[in-house]
């Protein structure tokens, strides 16, 4: 079955009761026993709930894997996979992730002495380079974000699996449309649902996709046991997003080619980071490894901060705001947004300078959009 006919079934056979051919929202905490122990297979919401399940067969039939897990938010998702280590184990991350992530790592399960060494995810001899014996997961995102850099999961994964160590690969901004880590070798690959899963910016979420059985029961025990997990309506939100997934992947890529090709010429832009422009340093290994490049750009412009603001706040089509992957576009700047939490000496390596303003492309009209951009940078 190909990727948008799983979109539209897998998981969504018309329901067993009722015949329903949209899989209902089952909104009940709980489920009746016919005799003590005696179920169909569902006891209580958190542990599992049909619309939850109907999700995850989807997500993992997308990801190519064979178990998925949902989650209350993408940091829920992450969460959870950080159960599987214990006080004392490291981790290695790419150094250019979402600034919640971070701030995870950082300022949370530091506190459980499980310590993170960043390194510059597009050499992957710098992940085996920061292993130590106390090592048990690397942690990465391709592309990244904000700065829109890869990382070869192929070559990482090989790194990682060499040394018994687990690799796990948020793959929100890609999206299962044009990358599938799992293929690549990965062990784990995390999503942010809220984003272009869902779709339509009206949601919460994550996920976790895995193939191997153990480290699904694993996680499975974790997601039951520490309990963030969403709820029946959040997981059909989800569940009618990704059935237009495909579609909107494609016209989200097409209209972020143009934009970054507009915005390269601009006089007013010093630099454009997106993976699909010939002038990305990576853009081989984007075409390697990815179908599509997406729809997220980031960009410098010729000037500071006053003028980051003056353009983010000028946009009409592009609305100021967090988050990414739904239909509508939105513009933000992540020095002081997104990527906020993040530590100042780390953004000054990475590039986050507060003239670097991120784009989140939809699926409008894309010369609508170019002329939002080009009347908010003073043409
Ligand atoms: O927001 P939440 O659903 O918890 O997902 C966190 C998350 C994880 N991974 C990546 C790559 C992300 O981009 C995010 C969330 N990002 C934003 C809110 C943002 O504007 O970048």
């Amino acid at each position: 079955m190909e990727f948008e006919t799983k979109a539209i079934h897998v998981g969504q056979e018309p329901d067993p009761t009722t015949g329903a051919t949209i899989t209902p929202i089952y909104q009940t905490s709980t489920y009746t026993q016919e005799s003590l122990g005696k179920h169909k297979g569902y006891e209580y919401s958190r542990t599992g709930n049909p619309t939850r399940t109907a999700l995850e067969a989807a997500l993992a039939a997308l990801e190519g894997g064979k178990y998925g897990l949902c989650f209350a938010s993408g940091l829920a998702a992450t969460s959870t996979v950080l159960c599987l280590l214990k006080a004392g184990d490291e981790i290695v991350a790419g150094n250019d992730l979402y600034g919640g992530t971070i701030r995870l790592f950082n300022r949370v399960f530091s506190n459980f002495n499980i310590k993170t060494t960043y390194v510059d995810g597009r050499d992957s001899k710098n992940f085996e380079a920061q292993i130590t014996s106390k090592t048990k997961l690397i942690w990465l995102e391709t592309p990244t974000n904000p700065m829109l850099r890869l990382s070869d999961i192929k070559e990482v994964s090989q790194i990682a699996k060499k040394r018994n160590i687990l690799l796990a690969v948020d793959n929100t901004f890609a999206s299962p449309f044009f990358q599938k880590p799992l293929d690549l070798g990965t062990d784990i690959v995390v999503h942010s649902t809220t984003k272009y899963l869902g779709g339509h910016s009206d949601v919460i979420g994550g996920a976790v996709i895995v193939n191997d059985k153990k480290l699904h029961e694993q996680i499975k025990f974790y997601q039951n046991a520490v309990g963030a997990t969403p709820g029946a309506f959040d997981s059909w939100l989800v569940l009618r997003g990704i059935k237009t997934l495909a579609v909107r992947m494609r016209k989200h890529a097409e209209n972020a080619q143009k934009i970054a090709e507009f915005l390269e010429k601009h006089p007013k832009i010093k630099k454009v980071n997106y993976p699909g422009l010939k002038s990305h340093p990576q853009h081989e290994l984007a075409k390697k490894q990815m179908s599509g490049f997406g729809g997220m750009i980031s960009f410098e412009i010729n000037g500071g901060k006053d003028l980051a603001k003056k353009i983010v706040e000028s946009t009409k089509l592009f609305a100021l705001a967090e988050s990414l992957g739904g239909v509508e576009s939105l513009i933000g700047h992540p020095d002081t947004m997104t990527h906020v939490g993040v530590p100042k000496e780390q953004k000054d390596k990475l590039g986050i300078t507060d003239n670097l303003i991120r784009i989140s492309v939809g699926i409008e009209d894309v010369n609508d959009l170019i002329n939002d951009l080009k009347q908010a940078l003073g043409n």
